[in-house]
């Protein structure tokens, strides 16, 4: 097992890192930029090394700044937690030059799933369901309305170097496709340096549902059910649920096991996440893959008791799965996470500043993971999230009732943040009977327009 690790990252990931280290008696190494000089994974770790100025790229991003302080400090393993450099697959080749072991999937496996058309190609073959679409990257203009053509309008054209909505546009017919070809491209180029494009068959309502997997270093992969991930603003995801209700065991079971024998053909390892798009038919398309531990990581560790960040550890460290993880996997009741994003509520403004006061809510079945405290600073370099609250009751009810006691008693004061949003989703009819798809923000954000034009008026 590994004496030390340096955590790559900031923030709570940087923490749930640490703790997981802790127990696991290994030794830190946290690495921050001068405007993290008194967070609280800096605090928290054995050693901690200044790495750069306030910038993300001048910090965090800076390759040979995070591989000289892993050298200094000795360190046999980097976790590179998720976002930063977690998916950058010349940060893990330098790893393993440096011989220092990362802790994700090899940089050829980063790389295989990065390019998003590649993906699909690879998960066609090993029989995964995909959509209707182009065979690999469009050529040019004319071969989008070839391929529109044949697949039939809506399509989607997405960028094959990156996910997330950037360099995406949806075409609903050829005299549109020529201008949105470009935008996308340009939008692709701009955002990954690629404006390499591909085309799917576009589902005009689609539930967003994710499957985590972990594969050993000896060929051994697993399943650990699913993530709904539908609650989302412009791609940002704003609350997960574990189950999905759209998902039936048999379905889960079926689909896992046609996820495991796939993440085998390309030989995967570590923590991975498969994002697939649910139909109006129920039928599930695969779209991409993370081969990274995600923020929503949380609600699948609160239904199948899996601690996912100690199971990457180990699966570096070269154990077994069957050490690691017991079988079956099995589902317990339904975990819920709320992003606590330092933001305005209504405007989505960024709310950097300092926390004057700052109070978690606790009780059977509630988890914070958080790095913020009383007098802690929220810097502005970074992304907003400063908190995940996490809530897991014997169903979907109770784990809501626990959420909306729970985000009553989160204050946070000193900033703005999400939990009044939250707080109004949770007492939203549709989001309570858990029929929903990726718009619900939009047609929420519409109630919530009327409800105040109706109080107005009253
Ligand atoms: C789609 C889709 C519908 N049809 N692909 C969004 C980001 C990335 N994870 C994939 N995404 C989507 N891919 C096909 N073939 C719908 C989404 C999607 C979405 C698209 C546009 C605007 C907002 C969206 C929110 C969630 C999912």
């Amino acid at each position: 097992m590994f004496h030390k690790i340096l955590i790559a990252n900031r923030g709570e990931i940087a923490l749930r890192v640490i703790s997981a280290c802790k127990e696991m008696g290994i030794r830190t190494v946290a690495v921050y930029s001068e405007a993290d000089r008194h967070s609280l994974h800096v605090k928290f770790a054995d050693e901690a090394i200044c790495i750069g100025p306030p910038r993300a790229a001048e910090s965090y991003l800076n390759v040979p700044a995070v591989i000289s302080a892993a050298e200094i400090a000795d360190v046999d393993a980097i976790h590179p937690g998720y976002g930063l450099l977690s998916e950058n697959a010349n940060f893990a080749e330098v790893c393993r030059a440096s011989n220092i072991k990362f802790i994700g999937p090899p940089p050829e496996v980063t790389r295989l799933m990065g390019e998003k058309s590649t993906a699909r190609q690879t998960m066609k073959k090993a029989r995964v369901p995909i959509l209707p679409g182009s065979d690999g990257i469009l050529a040019d203009e004319s071969e989008a309305l070839d391929c529109a053509c044949s697949i039939g309008y809506p399509v989607i054209l997405k960028a094959a170097a990156g996910g997330g909505g950037r360099g995406m546009r949806i075409v609903r017919s050829a005299d549109e496709l020529p201008a949105l070809f470009q935008q996308a491209s340009s939008e692709a180029a701009g955002a990954f340096g690629n404006g390499d494009l591909y085309m799917e068959k576009y589902i005009e309502r689609p539930r967003h549902i994710e499957f985590q997997v972990l594969a050993d270093e000896h060929g051994n992969v697993l399943s650990l059910g699913e993530r709904e991930c539908s609650i989302q603003r412009r791609h940002q995801k704003l609350i997960e649920e574990a189950p999905s209700l759209a998902i039936t065991p048999r379905l889960r079971a079926e689909l896992g096991k046609t996820i495991e024998r796939c993440m085998k053909d390309v030989g995967y390892r570590n923590a991975g996440t498969v994002e697939f798009l649910m139909d109006e038919d129920g039928k599930l398309y695969f779209i991409e893959m993370n081969t990274r531990i995600q923020v929503e990581h949380t609600i699948t560790e609160m239904v199948t008791g899996i601690d996912l960040v100690k199971a990457q550890i180990r699966i570096a460290a070269g154990e077994r799965l069957s050490e690691i993880v017991p079988t079956p996997v099995t589902i317990t009741g339904h975990a819920i996470e709320c992003r606590i994003n330092a933001e305005h509520p209504e405007k989505f403004t960024p709310s950097a500043g300092t926390i004057t006061a700052f109070s978690l809510p606790g009780g059977n079945g509630v988890r914070v993971d958080t790095a913020q405290y009383a007098e802690g600073v929220v810097p502005p370099y970074y992304d907003s999230l400063i908190a995940k609250l996490v809530c897991h009751g014997h169903n979907r009810e109770e784990a809501i009732n626990k959420m909306q006691r729970a985000l009553s008693q989160f204050v946070v004061q000193g900033i703005y943040t999400s939990i009044p949003l939250h707080q109004r989703i949770f007492d939203d009819p549709e989001f309570r009977s858990g029929h929903f798809d990726t718009h619900f923000m939009e047609r929420f954000f519409t109630r919530q327009g009327e409800k105040a034009e109706a109080e107005a008026k009253a």
